[in-house]
């Protein structure tokens, strides 16, 4: 039996999604996210897990702030000094698309850091487990950046041909694959709003396998089970608003003859959407005075990051910034905050982007959720248009 403590996308040094911030909101946002891990660094010792897996994006950016660097470097210090070893692969904004892909976690490597295993390119260890002794191997798949430059059945065919090389050899008790990479049917989250990535979606059975125990991902935030033995630990904070009714955990894996998977939940930064009609304050003399006295009669918990946002337009500018923020700071007691008008009609869904989809499918779904409201007719006249053009196009590309 052996025990794995799997998180991943720690996003080290993330910034606040255009709230209004000042060095000392930063600073406190920036712990919340070392605060969490520490929390998973206490468990994994208490707990005495036999590997962290840490399934990449731990830091923000491929050049990571030294504070950042500085945080990380002394949690996994005390990880390993308890003999836990640590497994990393590269996620996507832990790495350059540059040829060379050299990331700063592999300074811990070429220094010689006992127990730290880090996969920057595609390949497998057999560690023996420090309780039972058993043997452990693991594949590490870092994010594939080279997917932009295959076809979809070739970008399967690598990795799948690779994962099978990886496994072959029986040499170990149980094997983990460890990976940053978006495998179908995943829920899609912030991770697409901060890096507009057009990923292709693996097939389940890349994984699914009889000789693979568990596969440990990161990528998406959202913590999630893609498919038989395959999870997503999810990220460690929210990033943004589109997270707000999130929760965040980590996941305790206990390995025997049975798989047992327990969600550990972490403790989150309140976050807080407040929709205000234009109506309820153009026809007021004091607009600061009524938003206030609309806002008084919401409970904020203290410490959130709150959202107002106002349907409507041409309205904020009326509204004096300094007395709102001297409200939102002193009464509520948020964090931090931003105001934002949108259209009344403006969609708040977003559509869930499948790369599987050509063109047309694309086309139909976003028809659907743009014009859910209007009479079908609008949507195939929408719909012949572009066909019509897209006739076009293909006669010019002839
Ligand atoms: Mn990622």
């Amino acid at each position: 039996m052996i025990k794995l403590i799997h998180t991943a996308d720690l996003h080290l040094g993330i910034g606040l999604s255009d709230l209004y911030e000042t060095p000392q909101i930063v600073q406190q946002r920036f712990n919340d996210f070392v605060e969490n891990l520490k929390s998973i660094k206490d468990f994994a010792i208490s707990s005495n897990a036999d590997f962290l897996i840490l399934a990449g994006d731990i830091f923000h950016h491929p050049r990571p702030s030294s504070q950042a660097f500085n945080a990380f470097s002394q949690i996994i210090g005390e990880i390993l000094k308890e003999e836990i070893p640590i497994i990393a692969v590269l996620g996507n904004h832990d790495t350059t698309k540059t040829s060379e892909m050299l990331s700063y976690l592999r300074g811990f490597v070429n220094v010689n850091l006992k127990n730290f295993y880090l996969f920057d390119v595609a390949s497998k260890i057999l560690l023996r487990a420090k309780n039972s002794n058993e043997k452990v191997k693991f594949i590490g798949i870092p994010y594939p950046h080279f997917q932009s430059t295959l076809s979809y059945s070739d970008y399967v065919f690598k990795v799948e041909n690779k994962i099978n090389e990886l496994l072959q050899n029986d040499e170990a008790d149980y094997n983990v694959i460890v990976g940053h990479i978006y495998v179908e049917g995943g829920k899609i989250g912030s991770e697409q709003r901060i890096a507009s990535l057009r990923d292709y979606p693996l097939p389940k059975s890349v994984f699914e396998r009889e000789n693979v125990h568990i596969t440990c991902l990161g990528h998406l935030h959202t913590p999630q089970k893609v498919g038989n033995k395959i999870f997503y630990s999810g990220s460690i904070e929210r990033i943004d608003f589109g997270e707000e009714g999130e929760e965040k955990s980590f996941l305790e894996i206990v390995l025997g003859d049975k798989i047992h998977v327990t969600n550990v939940k972490l403790k989150l930064r309140p976050m807080k959407t407040i929709y205000i009609k234009k109506e309820e304050l153009v026809n007021n003399l004091n607009i600061n005075a009524t938003l206030q006295n609309i806002l008084e009669k919401y409970n904020v918990e203290e410490g959130s990051l709150l959202r107002i946002r106002i349907k409507g337009s041409d309205i904020i500018r009326n509204i004096s910034m300094n007395q709102i923020e001297k409200y939102l700071y002193d009464k509520k007691k948020v964090l931090a905050f931003k105001l934002e008008e949108i259209k009344e009609e403006e969609s708040l869904e977003e559509i869930n982007i499948n790369t599987k989809w050509n063109f047309k499918e694309a086309l139909d779904e976003y028809l659907k959720l743009r014009y859910r409201n209007e009479n079908p007719e609008v949507i195939n006249k929408v719909k012949f248009y572009v066909e019509k053009i897209m006739e076009e196009v293909k006669l010019n590309e002839n």
